[in-house]
C-alpha cells in the first residue's frame, strides 16, 4: 500500500530515474503529494462549506459566538500527525539512509574531485594510480590549471582532468569530493536524484551509483521532449551573472567504455607532455 502510494511519483512528470537511491526519493515525493493532495480537497470542501453554512442570507445578524464544535481542532492536529509520520518516519530515516552514512571507498568506487567555479565544473580523476596528485591555489592558471594542479607531486603526473565532462561506469558506487573555488553553486545531476551544494573551504563527499548508461538513457527519453540530449550537470544554485550556462554533461559508460575512456584521457595526457620538448618543427 505504502509502495502504492509512492508510485504516485511517476505522474508527477520527474526526470527519468537513473541511481540506486532514487527509487526512495521519489516515493518520498510521492508521499507528499498524496498529504498536499488530502489538504487541497479537505481545505477546499471546509471552504465551500463556510461560504454557505455562513452566507448573509441564512445569517442576516453576525453571530459573536462563532463555531462551538471542536472538529477543525481535531482536523488540525491530525494533519501535524501525518506530517510529524511523514518527517520522522519516513523522510529522516530514508535521508539518513540515503545521505549521512557515507560509505568506505573500496577498489571498486569511483574517486573524482569536482571543483566548481564561475561558471564551470572542473572534474579532476586521480588516474591510474587511484591518487590524487597535490592541488595549490598559487598554482591556478584560468587558462592551462584551473584547479592549479600540481604536475610535480608525487600522484599528479598521471591525474586527469576534464572541464565539464564527467564520465562515471554504470553500476559502479561513485565517490565525488565536491568543492568551490569562489562562490556557492549547487552540483546537481536531476536524473541520479543527486543535488549537494559545493562550498567554498569544504570538501563534500557525493556518493550515487549510476544505473543506466547514457545510450540506455538516449533511448529512454526518445519522442519526449528531452530527446537527444543526455545526462547533464546544472548549476542549482543561483551563483552569478552567467549562472545559465553553469552546465556540465555527465557520460555513463559500460564499463569496458569507461576503461578506454580514461586510457584515451591517459594517452592524450602522455601527448601534451611531449609537447614540453617542443615541436618536430622545431629541430
Ligand atoms: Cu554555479
Amino acid at each position: 500500500m505504502i509502495e502504492f502510494l509512492g508510485k504516485l511519483s511517476n505522474h508527477l512528470g520527474f526526470p527519468v530515474m537513473s541511481s540506486s537511491h532514487g527509487q526512495e526519493i521519489d516515493y518520498m515525493n510521492g508521499w507528499v503529494h498524496w498529504l498536499m493532495l488530502i489538504l487541497f480537497v479537505g481545505w477546499g470542501i471546509f471552504f465551500m462549506y463556510t461560504l454557505i453554512r455562513f452566507r448573509s442570507g441564512a445569517n442576516p445578524k453576525a453571530n459573536y459566538k462563532g463555531v462551538t464544535s471542536h472538529i477543525n481542532q481535531y482536523a488540525e492536529y491530525g494533519v501535524i500527525l501525518i506530517e510529524a509520520i511523514l518527517l520522522i518516519g519516513f523522510a529522516y530515516p530514508i535521508w539518513a539512509k540515503v545521505k549521512t552514512s557515507v560509505p568506505s571507498v573500496d577498489n571498486n568506487t569511483i574517486e573524482v574531485r569536482v571543483v566548481s567555479q564561475q561558471f564551470a565544473w572542473n572534474i579532476h580523476y586521480p588516474g591510474a594510480d587511484g591518487k590524487f596528485g597535490d592541488t595549490s591555489a598559487e598554482l591556478v592558471d584560468e587558462e592551462t590549471n584551473p584547479i592549479g594542479l600540481d604536475r610535480n607531486s608525487p600522484n599528479a603526473k598521471d591525474d586527469i582532468t576534464t572541464i565539464n565532462q564527467l564520465h562515471l561506469p554504470v553500476n559502479k558506487q561513485a565517490m565525488i569530493y565536491l568543492s568551490s573555488k569562489d562562490v556557492i553553486h549547487s552540483f546537481s545531476l536531476p536524473e541520479m536524484r543527486v543535488k549537494q551544494d559545493a562550498i567554498p573551504g569544504m570538501t563534500i563527499p557525493v556518493f550515487f551509483t549510476p544505473t543506466m548508461t547514457s545510450e540506455e538513457f538516449l533511448n529512454v527519453i526518445k519522442g519526449t521532449a528531452r530527446e537527444g540530449m543526455g545526462y547533464e550537470i546544472s548549476c542549482a544554485q543561483l551563483c552569478g551573472n552567467s549562472h545559465y550556462r553553469m552546465r556540465g554533461y555527465m557520460t555513463i559508460h559500460e564499463s569496458n567504455g569507461y576503461e578506454n575512456w580514461l586510457a584515451e584521457q591517459a594517452e592524450e595526457l602522455l601527448e601534451e607532455e611531449g609537447d614540453d620538448w617542443g615541436d618536430d618543427d622545431d629541430w
